[in-house]
């Protein structure tokens, strides 16, 4: 038998917290077999990200960005939730409030059964026009078979992915939810994030100012690993099923 990667208080502050407030990042999708970013097999060790994860890029070459994102579609769409995914959806049954605030577009939370999922970087699965910012419909990316650049049928402008690039500003009311939870919340969980990406790596910060208990569960130790309470060092796919089983014995 492992040794218990967590302490005993986690799971007890679990089981009695009103509200859990959950920081995701690309780790917790690694078990389903969506690379991460910037782990030694991840995205940007493959593509250079000033090429492909920025408006500059986009428009220099729409149908290379436009191709990049719809392989990562396909890879998403693909895969299924993990077992940390899972563990994430049970928490939320488990207390009275749990929101998901996540830096992950391959919508595998949603898919999990999570219900309160708060997109900080956008989602994959839709893109949009550049100009009318009408929702692109299956179809409207067909173009991209052909080698052309997928583009609006209302008006012609390029169709882009519905995620948040850098300098980009995130989705309207996303860090203020988001804020408002890592606020709110009894505990706090980062899990599977690098936390080199702002403001989202903020959040556990603001979570611990607020009196929040701050654990992070990754395979190793982040850049805010010294700022939180605990660092649970394991795989989120192991790890979150053990701490929600945890829960449930003293529950
Ligand atoms: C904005 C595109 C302002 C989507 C991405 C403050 C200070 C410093 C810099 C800034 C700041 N404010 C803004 C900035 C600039 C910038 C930024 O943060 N730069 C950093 C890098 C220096 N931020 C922005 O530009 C943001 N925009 O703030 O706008 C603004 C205001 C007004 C008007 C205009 C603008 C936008 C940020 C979004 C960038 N988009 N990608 C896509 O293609 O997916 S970034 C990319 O990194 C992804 O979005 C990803 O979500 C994000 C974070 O990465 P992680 O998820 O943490 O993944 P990573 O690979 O890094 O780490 C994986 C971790 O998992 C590792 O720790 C590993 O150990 C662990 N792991 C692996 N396996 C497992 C595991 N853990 C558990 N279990 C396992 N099995």
């Amino acid at each position: 038998m492992t040794a218990q990667p967590f302490s005993d208080e986690l799971p007890r502050r679990l089981a009695r917290a009103e509200h859990v407030a959950v920081l995701t990042g690309a780790g917790v999708s690694a078990e389903s077999g969506i690379p991460t970013f910037r782990d030694e097999d991840g995205l940007w060790e493959q593509f250079d990200p000033k090429e492909l994860a920025n408006v500059e890029a986009f428009l220099d070459n729409p149908q290379l960005v436009q191709g990049w994102y719809d392989h990562r579609r396909d890879i998403a769409t693909e895969k299924t939730p993990n077992d940390g995914h899972e563990a994430l959806a049970a928490l939320g049954d488990l207390v009275p409030t749990c929101t998901v605030v996540t830096q992950n577009v391959d919508n595998l939370h949603q898919r999990a059964g999570s219900e309160t999922v708060v997109e900080l970087h956008g989602n994959l699965t839709r893109s949009y026009c550049m100009e009318c910012e009408r929702e692109a419909r299956p179809g409207d990316l067909d173009a991209l078979a052909e080698g052309d650049a997928a583009r609006c049928p209302e008006c012609d402008g390029l169709i882009r992915p519905d995620v948040v690039w850098f300098g980009e500003r995130l989705p309207e009311g996303a860090m203020e939810r988001a804020g408002a939870a890592a606020s709110d919340a009894d505990v706090f969980l980062s899990v599977g994030t690098s936390a080199v990406v702002y403001p989202a790596a903020g959040l556990p910060v603001t979570a611990k100012e607020h009196g929040a208990y701050v654990a992070e569960v990754n395979v190793e130790r982040s850049a805010i690993a010294d700022a939180v309470d605990e660092v649970v060092l394991g795989k989120a796919g192991e790890t979150l099923p053990a701490l929600v089983e945890a829960m449930r014995r003293i529950a």
